[in-house]
């Protein structure tokens, strides 16, 4: 080991090969002591006449993963990176980069300096920054179209997505891929000594050659800004390619690192970056209790719902015991189950074996009794707590005393289901979202006594199902559905004050949502939230504000699924104006004497945004979500929130407390009523 005062990077030599070494735990990200450590051991070893090689590598379970996104927020700091990237590209001696886990980012553009890049095979490679509001800023926009392309370049920046680097095996890319099970690290300095022993292994600059331009920019840039739907990332990153690709690597690192710092800079940037640390803050819960292991799960409820979280179970290796009332209900449910997972090979999320073993942990039962067995239950039937109840009297018969029982019921009050049990502390929500086995959020609801075990069982789980778990309380709709019921009150509001429903719908698919909010409730059936509202368990959240909605459901007009809600389903399923809807909803605001006005796009944004963000300050008010960004990565996640706005919450931090107060004030005296309560904003500063 060479003397050197870098904690977290070390250099030794072996073999006459010098080796620098990045342990910087978790993901080895670039911060300035490991670019310091990067750029001292290149120099250390260029004029060590000993090493005829170099190696760089990393300790943990990754290559670098990227820039230190802790620091995007401070001054840089020197080294700067492409000062490092360049430093080893012109380095005189052959250096390599040894990938493993994900190399991203800054982690990537480091490989792509070195002359040579080897890989285990199952090691991945990618340009993420797009997806922080950023484009590669050191050297990554002009090193891999000149070595894979400008075509795959463009495709891999603009995406952000990571790549298996045997994808990438046919691109020049990677020079060695070596078997899964070898020592990287042995693997990496044979093949370095094998190449010098041919004389093989010059030193090859991929900076040095042209930029292989293979890409019509008009079209890239037409297509990028259609797909792009506001995010400016993509967009920047195609003009910079477009701009740099006659340019020599000096003057295009040059206009990417300009453009780079401008979008580091941007409030698009910030906000990606916060959701990314939102979703971590998510997962951080302290409890005093560790996770119990959970193997055999039960799910109870062959509907869409109870299917999906089957499936999402099987695809993550738990086994599943699947239980319905009746045999035709069985069948349904395990043909939903046999679909999910044939769907989720197709599209190449699973192989083949894994479809075949998937299939062979699902068992099925049309009574509790295998249910002892169980880890783990989640009960997915309708919406009716009656019958909640006395399933989970069963439970607490049936089941093992240390099993977690959850119900997936989205508005329900948990309190009361778990006081049916007998064992109310073993007790919790599982509010998975539809289908369940794609949709990435789970809400894991604290009911009154459950308890820290069951809590910590249940955020394990989640991530071993590649969920994102928020910890919630008990409440109407919990967070996500009580906010959507807030935002959908207001909707139903402005439509019967006179806005249209696809002046609505656009005007927040133009700011960002992904998908208009009356679109939205006829894909997903406008009778549900209208059962769930008049069953009426928290009647204060839905003082009979939903009129519209329920005089589409009093007329047969359900949504999708009936040809017909806010708007009409042509044969090909495609939502079409329908002047019979508008008819309704007039008639709806005849008939209550409510006075009707135009409103522009912005009243109509500012009015549904507000509303989350009221509703989001009371959740929090109340101690339903532990902290704000908690909201934010519910929205951004289950309902769609355009993700570089950051959420709702994030949206009001921005703004700041005298704006969102000042905009309240607007629209509640354009509404010539009181719309919010009494806030406290004091959270937002
Ligand atoms: C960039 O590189 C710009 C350059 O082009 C130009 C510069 C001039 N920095 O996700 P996990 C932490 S932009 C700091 O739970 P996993 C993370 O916060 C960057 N910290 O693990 C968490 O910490 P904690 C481009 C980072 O195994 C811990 O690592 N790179 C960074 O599920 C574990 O994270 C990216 O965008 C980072 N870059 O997934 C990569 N990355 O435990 C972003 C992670 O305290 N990262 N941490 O909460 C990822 O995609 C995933 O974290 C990764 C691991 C796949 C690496």
């Amino acid at each position: 080991m060479l003397k050197n005062n870098n904690p977290f990077v070390s250099y030794k030599i072996e073999h006459n090969i010098g080796l620098i070494t990045i342990d910087y735990p978790p993901v080895n990200a670039l911060s300035q002591q490991v670019r310091q450590g990067i750029t001292q051991g290149i120099e250390c070893f260029q004029n060590e006449p000993a090493v005829q090689a170099i190696i760089i590598q990393c300790a943990q379970k990754t290559f670098i993963a990227g820039a230190d996104i802790k620091e995007f927020g401070q001054p840089p700091t020197e080294p700067f990176l492409p000062d490092v990237v360049n430093q080893i590209e012109n380095c005189n001696k052959p250096v390599v980069a040894a990938l493993f886990g994900t190399s991203l980012g800054g982690g990537f553009e480091v490989a792509l300096a070195c002359h040579y890049r080897v890989a285990l095979a199952n090691a991945k490679v990618g340009l993420p920054e797009v997806n922080l509001g950023l484009i590669p800023g050191a050297g990554g926009t002009q090193r891999l179209p000149r070595i894979v392309g400008g075509a795959k370049a463009l495709q891999m920046i603009t995406e952000g997505k990571h790549h298996a680097v045997t994808s990438l095996a046919e691109s020049g890319l990677i020079d060695a891929i070596f078997p899964l099970e070898s020592d990287l690290c042995d693997q990496t300095i044979d093949f370095v000594k094998q190449k010098l022993g041919e004389r093989q292994l010059p030193v090859k600059r991929s900076g040095e050659r042209p930029i292989i331009n293979d890409v019509d920019w008009v079209d890239a840039l037409q297509k990028i800004k259609r797909k792009a739907r506001g995010k400016e990332a993509p967009v920047v990153a195609v003009e910079v390619l477009q701009q740099t690709c006659d340019k020599s690597l000096t003057d295009g690192m040059k206009i990417e690192r300009d453009a780079f710092l401008k979008l580091r800079d941007s409030a698009q940037s910030a906000a990606l970056r916060y959701a990314f640390s939102a979703e971590k803050a998510a997962a951080k819960v302290n409890f005093n209790s560790d996770p119990l292991p959970v193997e055999i799960v039960g799910v109870i409820g062959g509907g869409t719902m109870g299917a999906g979280i089957a499936t999402a179970f099987l695809l993550s290796g738990f086994n599943v015991i699947l239980i319905e009332r009746d045999d035709c209900a069985l069948a349904a449910g395990t043909d939903k189950i046999i679909k999910n997972l044939q769907t989720a090979e197709q599209r190449g999320i699973i192989k083949q074996h894994q479809y075949e073993a998937g299939l062979k942990r699902l068992s099925t039962a049309l009574d509790y009794q295998p249910l002892r067995q169980c880890d783990l239950v989640i009960e997915a039937v309708f919406e009716d707590i009656q019958v909640k109840k006395e399933i989970f009297a069963q439970l607490g018969q049936i089941c093992q005393p240390n099993c977690v029982l959850a119900t997936n019921t989205s508005y329900l009050n948990i309190d009361e289901i778990a006081l049916a049990t007998g064992r109310p502390e073993q007790v919790i929500g599982m509010h998975f979202f539809s289908p369940a086995n794609i949709m990435k959020l789970l809400e894991v609801v604290r009911a009154a006594k459950s308890s820290e075990q069951a809590l910590a069982t249940a955020m394990m789980v989640a991530k071993k199902l590649g969920k994102i778990a928020v910890l919630v309380g008990v409440c109407f709709g919990f967070a996500g559905n009580r906010m959507y019921t807030r935002y959908g009150r207001e909707i139903q509001q402005m439509l019967l004050e006179g806005a249209s429903i696809e002046q609505i719908d656009k005007a927040m698919t133009n700011w960002g949502m992904a998908m208009g909010p009356l679109a939205v409730q006829d894909l997903s059936g406008i009778d549900i939230g209208h059962n769930a509202r008049s069953a009426q368990p928290f009647p204060e959240h839905d003082p009979g504000y939903f009129r519209a909605a329920a005089v589409m459901v009093e007329n047969g007009r359900l949504g999708r699924k009936t040809g017909a809600g806010f708007y009409h389903y042509d044969e090909s399923g495609k939502a079409v104006s329908d002047s019979k809807a508008s008819e309704l909803i007039a008639q709806k605001a005849q008939q209550l004497a409510i006075e009707q006005r135009s409103f522009t796009d912005d009243d109509i944004v500012e009015r549904a945004i507000l509303a989350l963000i009221s509703e989001g300050l009371s959740l929090y008010e109340e101690g339903i979500v532990r902290q704000l960004s908690d909201i934010d990565v519910i929205w951004l996640h289950g309902y769609g929130f355009p993700r570089h706005k950051g959420g709702p919450m994030f949206y009001a931090r921005q703004l700041g407390v005298e704006k969102v107060t000042q905009l309240l004030v607007k629209q509640q005296s354009i509404a010539g009523k009181q719309i919010w309560p009494d806030l406290k904003m004091g959270s937002l500063s």
